[in-house]
């Protein structure tokens, strides 16, 4: 198998800790950590090698004091794409995000400075999205007269709803602090979202891998079925996951009262 190590990355950088955790960063802040076509390969290839690497949870990062400003304009200005290519260059971005929001390793995106269009897509295919004050969300796809290509419609409308996304593309409506949260765009307001992606990324690191893979997999598939069907994979989900070897020790803290009881902090 390809190891992360013999990826060749660019506009992302990624080292792996001895605890299996990965921190992912964008790495192209001059450009706002803008997405270009071989950004979006380099997480088409990374996010595909991540599950059956041994990750156990990874951080997604950015260099700069923006997460990321989206679609790359100036490339998509140059290129001058036709409809064909651009629906491809689309198509590619959903491979990428679907390989992290389905891949089955938790993601804590660490969010700062502009998370918009594009860069709202990608933080949207995370698992966890951690703010801190100076983290702002915006959809500028209307003023920029485009349209979102990378899963917006699905991710962002489930994470704020539809006539808050809607609002978003008309307006240029822009989200920040404890109203970006209080509509879901993120569920952590904190002042430093590194360490706090961190912290919820160990913590997240601690639990069984299968379980994990399923919390971080079979929830979005679940969500895309029927209740009739949903209900039946998640008895088979849970007939694998409840039963695995990992859980024993678990449950028999548990029985003989050595585990952490459930407690408000
Ligand atoms: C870029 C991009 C970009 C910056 N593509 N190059 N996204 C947007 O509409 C957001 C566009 N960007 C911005 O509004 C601002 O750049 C930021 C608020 C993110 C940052 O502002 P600032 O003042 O720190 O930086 P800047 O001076 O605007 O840009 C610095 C450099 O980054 C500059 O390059 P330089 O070579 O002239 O130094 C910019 O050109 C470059 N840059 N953002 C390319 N987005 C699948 S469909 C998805 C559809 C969308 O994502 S639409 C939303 C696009």
């Amino acid at each position: 198998m390809q190891a992360i190590d013999d990826l060749d990355l660019k506009n992302l950088a990624v080292e792996v800790d001895d605890a299996g955790i990965a921190t992912v960063s964008l790495n192209r802040p001059a450009k706002r950590n803008a997405l270009d076509a071989a950004t979006v390969e380099e997480m088409v290839a990374l996010f595909s090698l991540m599950p059956r690497a041994g990750v156990r949870a990874v951080i997604l990062r950015a260099e700069g004091p923006h997460f990321c400003a989206g679609l790359d304009l100036v490339e998509h200005h140059r290129e001058d794409r036709s409809p064909a290519e651009f629906m491809h260059i689309c198509l590619r971005w959903h491979e990428a995000f679907n390989k992290m929001e389905y891949g089955g390793v938790p993601i804590i995106a660490a969010l700062k400075g502009a998370v918009v269009g594009g860069g709202l897509e990608l933080a949207s295919a995370a698992h966890v999205r951690v703010a801190d004050a100076s983290t702002y969300f915006a959809l500028p796809e209307g003023q920029r007269g485009l349209f979102t290509g990378g899963g917006a419609t699905i991710r962002v409308a489930d994470l704020v709803g539809k006539a808050r996304m809607i609002d978003m593309m008309l307006t240029g409506r822009v989200y920040q602090g404890e109203e970006a949260v209080a509509v879901g765009l993120c569920q952590y307001l904190v002042e430093d979202s590194e360490a706090k992606a961190r912290d919820l990324a160990r913590a997240a690191a601690e639990n069984p891998p299968l379980s994990n893979f399923a919390i971080c997999s079979a929830i979005s598939h679940m969500q895309n079925m029927s209740a009739l069907d949903a209900a039946y994979a998640e008895a088979v989900v849970a007939g694998i996951v409840n039963t695995q070897p990992a859980s024993r020790g678990r449950l028999e803290a548990f029985a003989n009262k050595t585990a952490a009881r459930v407690r408000p902090e």
